[in-house]
């Protein structure tokens, strides 16, 4: 039966080596933004996962790209909350780190989380060792459809004609809908750019580099905020669990993840986790 008493877990933290917190969609609810399979999941009339896709990017480009340019626009104008602040601290410095866990080497953050959030939370000139592993890409960033470059996109570089109120669901249709030649273009080869996310079907980011943290070093798994279905970040725990390791899940409800789980606590992450890492 996984263990819900926070002094075990901080005893267990407490003789790890390497941590790594692997974040979802619930990392962030608490600064306004929308998980995938909550209500806010479902914007106009689609469900995320018919968007984030290769095929439906094909299909429809300006579509796409009014789904993350929606998603931009929220993620914008939201702040980092107590759970990203309380891991970006553990990530970045070492002596706020031996207070919780004196034998680490290491203290990690993979997310599946696009809305560069937990970077945010980073104080400024941390090492590159600090940064999240983004799995699953980063809503600011861009990559050409036809050369592979990629680019940083903090300003919202895309044409007037764009719709400044997206989120204005009633009058959807009777706006002006952009066309591609509205959407952003390479400023090397003039290719369409497409949001540098991994979508469904696509491999995920740095996929070997995190597949040897996890069956290699990682001996302690933190889960937050993430249901445990999209693979392979939803197997991480099982492997930890393979390889010796510990899980601990942070989740407002029962997750595939639990049955792996040696700790398990209920609630929102970021009171949960705030308590359990400080
Ligand atoms: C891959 C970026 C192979 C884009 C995302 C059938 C057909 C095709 C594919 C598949 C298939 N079956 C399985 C697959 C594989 C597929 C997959 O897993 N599909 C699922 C839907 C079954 N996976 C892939 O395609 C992956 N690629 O497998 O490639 C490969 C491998 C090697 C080499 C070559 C090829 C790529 C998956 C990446 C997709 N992109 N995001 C974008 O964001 O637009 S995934 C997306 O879902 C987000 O990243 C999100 O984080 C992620 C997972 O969802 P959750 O994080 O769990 O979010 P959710 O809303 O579901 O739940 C929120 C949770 O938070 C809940 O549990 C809730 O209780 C909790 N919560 C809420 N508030 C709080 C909270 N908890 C605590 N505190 C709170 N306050
Ligand atoms: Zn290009």
């Amino acid at each position: 039966m996984p263990d819900t008493d926070y002094s075990s877990f901080k005893k267990a933290l407490a003789e790890s080596k390497n941590i790594v917190v692997l974040a979802g969609a619930g990392f962030s609810a608490a600064s306004g933004i929308p998980t995938f399979r909550g209500a806010g999941g479902f914007w106009r009339q689609y469900q995320a996962t018919d968007l984030a896709t290769p095929e439906a990017f094909q299909r429809d480009p300006v579509l796409v790209w009014q789904f993350y340019q929606y998603r931009r626009q929220i993620v914008m104008k939201a702040e980092p909350n107590p759970a990203h602040r309380i891991v970006a601290q553990l990530c970045s410095s070492s002596s706020k780190l031996a207070k919780i866990a004196p034998l680490a080497t290491s203290f990690r953050l993979m997310t599946q989380n696009i809305d560069n959030l937990s970077t945010r939370a980073l104080p400024d000139g941390v090492s590159p060792s600090a940064l999240p592993i983004e799995i699953h890409g980063n809503l600011f960033q861009a990559k050409c459809t036809v050369c592979g470059l990629t680019e940083e996109n903090h300003q919202f570089e895309l044409a007037d004609s764009w719709d400044k109120n997206q989120e204005q669901e009633q009058d959807a249709d009777t706006q002006v809908k952009p066309t591609v030649k509205d959407l952003p273009h390479c400023r090397q080869c003039g290719g369409l750019l497409r949001p540098d996310v991994v979508w469904f079907g696509e491999e995920p980011h740095r996929l070997d580099e995190t597949a040897d943290i996890i069956t290699k070093e990682c001996d302690f798994l933190i889960v937050v905020g993430t249901t445990g279905a999209v693979t392979p970040c939803g197997i991480f725990p099982d492997l930890v669990r393979d390889a010796g390791g510990q899980v601990a899940v942070f989740n407002l409800e029962t997750t595939y993840n639990d049955r792996q789980a040696n700790f398990i606590f209920r609630g929102p992450c970021e009171e949960t986790l705030v308590e359990a890492l400080s």
